[in-house]
């Protein structure tokens, strides 16, 4: 027996002295020290008891520490949970409970309030900050520096990240070893990483892009990452002489492209540049040609599958897609009715099937059923095409769903709120085109009869709900919302009504 994922991604770099994180503060951590910090922490979940396959939710911001956590919880064969820094106490109790965490790390800051949720559930909550101060560290720092790796199988869940859903109520998404593991060695290979590359990272690690994307990639290839803590033009733009690729959502190349800084000189020693988890502009693409003479190499991925097509590393990227189904993943276009396979050129639902597709959703089997196929096709919501020369496009979503800055929120989520308030009747939210985020969201209320509700008491209820990003950038009242001859709501005409409300 072994434990794949921990063999493959942390394990292979024992002993080595090179580098793996380059700090904000200039400091070095190198593989070894990375590794001792992990195996530090996998002791402190033993001796709280923790046993394979628990489950530890994460709500930290982006440190080593917060890292090593994952480290930690490969080797002790935990399934680690990491949730948005932004999300809310009152989202958060559902991931605890529904997961049925064992531990939950969090900020001192949200210690009080995530003792409240635990403490009826029996979960041991442990602190870890920024500064890898609390009292996880406080624990680890006094524990052994080796810790004997747990047997896993592939099949063994790796790590669970929620996704909303158009009902409202997130899924966990199950992901085993072999979905990560199998995936960081395709991009390694697809995208040409070796030991020598440097990766500016200045993505969150709490999403599929800069944990299992950005970080296994570099952990499976033995390169390094210049590790900061989020989006900081003068940061990235002072570090990138030390870089060699970038990852990044749109939002990201479009805020470089804001800054005259961002020159063809300081990118000219650049191997890579790669874009995803929201559509990358075609005019974005081309403004960063014009600039820089690199083509942006993007990509297409979800939650539940990690990535699935690429644009090729040498050939063509074409603008406007997502390249070629990676090696090992099927890519079929759909019939959304049918089921049955259309030929290539038709518009319908991408469906995937590969060893990077999800084992399911957690404790929901008919949720799973009726998004994952029996042989093994996952339908992934997206609509798209695939054109004579086999790129993949995608032309839009079968899922009521809003992309803002690479978040993913579904508007079900915020209309269950705007409905309960006060004064209001119904309500629809949309997402409308932004210049920064790509699209943002807007709230439609229709006040009951007689009533005129009071928006800044409705703001505040969302406020108390939801996580900042999911919050409407504009509340609309109209009289009556526009449906079709079926009584169902045309959000097309919404949309349509409201596309300029943003335009830059
Ligand atoms: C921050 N805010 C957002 C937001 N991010 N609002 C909407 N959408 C977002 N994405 C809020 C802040 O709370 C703040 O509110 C205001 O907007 C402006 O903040 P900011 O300082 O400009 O935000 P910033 O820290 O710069 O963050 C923007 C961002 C960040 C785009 C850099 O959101 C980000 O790193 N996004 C990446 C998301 C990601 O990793 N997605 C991958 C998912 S995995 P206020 O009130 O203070 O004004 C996936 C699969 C795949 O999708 O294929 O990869
Ligand atoms: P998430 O559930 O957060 O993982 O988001 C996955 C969704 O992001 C996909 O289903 C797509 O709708 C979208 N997405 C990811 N990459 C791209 C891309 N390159 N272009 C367009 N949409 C994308």
């Amino acid at each position: 027996m072994a434990n794949p994922l921990y063999d493959g991604l942390f394990g292979v770099h024992a002993g080595q002295s090179t580098p793996f994180l380059h700090l904000a503060t200039g400091a070095v951590i190198s593989h070894a020290e990375f590794l001792a910090i992990g195996a530090r922490i996998a002791n402190v979940t033993a001796r709280l008891g923790l046993k394979p396959g628990d489950r530890v939710a994460v709500q930290v911001d982006k440190s080593p520490e917060a890292l090593a956590l994952y480290a930690a919880c490969a080797q002790a064969g935990l399934v680690f949970l990491p949730l948005n820094t932004a999300y809310t106490a009152d989202e958060l109790r559902y991931f605890i409970e529904n997961s049925g965490a064992a531990l939950i790390v969090c900020d001192a800051g949200s210690e009080d309030s995530l003792r409240q949720i635990a403490g009826p559930l029996g979960a041991q909550v442990e602190t870890l900050n920024a500064d890898g101060s609390g009292s996880l560290m406080a624990q680890a720092r006094k524990a052994e520096a080796e810790f004997a790796t747990v047997d896993r199988s592939g099949e063994d869940l790796a790590a669970f990240l929620y996704t909303s859903g158009t009902t409202g109520r997130s899924k966990g998404a199950m992901l085993t070893q072999t979905n990560l593991l199998s995936n960081a060695r395709t991009l390694v290979e697809e995208w040409r990483f070796t030991a020598d590359d440097v990766l500016l990272h200045a993505l969150p690690i709490f999403h599929t892009h800069g944990l299992f994307v950005a970080t296994n990639v570099i952990l499976a290839s033995g390169g390094s990452m210049i590790f900061l803590p989020k989006l900081d033009l003068d940061q990235m733009i002072a570090r990138m002489p030390e870089a060699t690729t970038m990852m990044g959502v749109p939002t990201f190349y479009t805020r470089l492209l804001g800054d005259d800084r961002f020159t063809r000189e300081l990118t000219s020693h650049m191997r890579l540049f790669i874009s995803g988890s929201a559509p990358l502009l075609a005019e974005t693409h081309v403004q960063f040609e014009d600039r820089t003479g690199h083509r942006i190499l993007e990509r297409y991925g979800m939650t539940e599958t990690n990535m699935n097509t690429s644009n090729p590393y040498d050939g063509e990227r074409r603008a406007g897609t997502v390249g070629f189904p990676l090696p090992g993943v099927a890519l079929k276009i759909t019939d959304p009715v049918t089921g049955d396979t259309l030929p290539d050129g038709e518009v319908g639902q991408i469906e995937v099937r590969g060893p990077n597709v999800f084992k399911g959703y957690w404790q929901m089997p008919e949720k799973t059923a009726a998004e994952l196929r029996a042989d093994g096709f996952f339908i992934t919501g997206d609509l798209g095409r695939i054109d004579a020369d086999g790129y993949v496009h995608i032309v839009g979503r079968n899922k009521d769903l809003i992309i803002s800055g690479g978040y993913n929120i579904y508007p079900k989520e915020i209309e269950l709120v705007l409905d309960e308030q006060p004064g209001v009747l119904e309500s629809a939210v949309i997402g409308v085109p932004h210049p920064d985020f790509g699209e943002t969201v807007v709230g439609v209320i229709v006040p009951a009869p007689g009533a005129t509700p009071d928006t800044d008491a409705i703001m505040q209820a969302v406020q108390q709900s939801l996580a900042r990003f999911k919050h409407p950038r504009a509340l609309i009242s109209l009289a009556e919302l526009p449906r079709n001859t079926m009584g169902k709501v045309q959000k097309n005409v919404l949309r349509a009504d409201y596309k300029d409300m943003f335009a830059g």
